[in-house]
């Protein structure tokens, strides 16, 4: 009888299968679809393409009872025995907006052993695939954080055990500095002057966080004026990229409390995220009281 833990090496197993054929397909697939995503935002034939193959991926494992994606509005059920089983929710393509100038982006997968929508302390295991000039997996499974390499489709450790650096060396802020809320402001102003800190900001969440897990530092999306939620997806983002930046030794905060606690209301609901070393998680969290 399959273990939880081989369930999701499963789900591993299979998302890192599939990234050569996403990127292969990457390169035809750059145009808008004439659709935006459940959330507001123009879909390209990309998100499209990668959603539906990790459905029908994904979704033909005995053990995920239910898929969801940034992609679709609805939870898909997948489960053929009723069995019990893991919910996957997914960003098939995190930062897809890069793909008009050949930029970095990525996978996010993850893995809940509840219905969803569900909390973060509900995530057994996430993973993000990430784009580069290579292909690269981070994995986190309850056991630790590894970062692979990708090749061909299998995955091969890079590194076991992955901790953010103590000395942390880049940050990088979402959303427009005038739509930024003071107090967010304020700790920009604490960050920028510090000479051991650097600006790094890409425009896809993955890299800014696999930048932040290799140098150390901070990456957030904060709440906005326009935008009190912020931009980024709970269920999508915000839990699954918290889970694994914990389980490295850093901290995730929607402002008040780690992200793995924000109630789960809604499927695509949004979260003002901000990741990063504890030392400077907790000092934003300062400033939000
Ligand atoms: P896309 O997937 O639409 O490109 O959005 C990426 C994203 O959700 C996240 O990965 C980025 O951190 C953030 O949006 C970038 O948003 P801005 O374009 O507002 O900087």
């Amino acid at each position: 009888m399959a273990t939880q833990a081989d369930s999701i090496e499963e789900i591993f197993t299979t998302v890192a299968a599939l990234a050569p054929e996403i990127r292969d397909a990457l390169p035809g697939r750059r145009v808008q679809n004439d659709e935006t995503n459940p959330s507001g935002e123009m879909q390209l034939a990309a998100d499209a393409y990668a959603d539906e193959l990790f459905l029908d991926h994904l979704g033909a494992l005995d053990t995920v009872v239910e898929y969801s994606s940034e992609e679709r509005t609805k939870i898909v059920p997948t489960d053929d025995d009723g069995e019990p089983g893991l919910s996957v929710a997914i960003d098939p393509l995190d930062g897809s907006s890069n793909l008009k100038s050949n930029n970095t982006m990525g996978t996010i997968v993850a893995v809940y052993d509840a219905p969803l929508p569900a909390a973060g302390s509900d995530l057994v295991a996430a993973a993000y695939v990430l784009f580069g000039p290579i292909t690269t997996m981070v994995t986190a499974d309850g056991d630790g954080v590894t970062e692979y390499l990708v090749d061909d489709g299998v995955r091969e450790v890079i590194t076991e055990d992955v901790q953010l650096p103590d000395d942390p060396s880049v940050y990088g802020f979402g959303g427009r500095v005038p739509d930024w809320p003071a107090d967010f402001t304020a700790y920009t102003e604490d960050i920028e002057p510090d000479d051991s800190m650097k600006l790094r900001y890409g425009g896809a969440m993955i890299g800014d966080i696999n930048q932040v897990l290799t140098y150390g530092g901070i990456f957030a999306y904060p709440a906005l004026e326009s935008a009190p939620n912020g931009k980024l997806r709970l269920q999508f983002e915000g839990n699954p990229i918290g889970f694994i930046i914990e389980s490295a030794g850093g901290r995730s905060s929607d402002g008040i409390q780690s992200l793995l606690n924000v109630e789960a209301t809604d499927l695509h609901q949004r979260v003002p995220v901000h990741i990063g070393n504890v030392s400077l998680i907790k000092e934003l969290e300062e400033r939000f009281r």
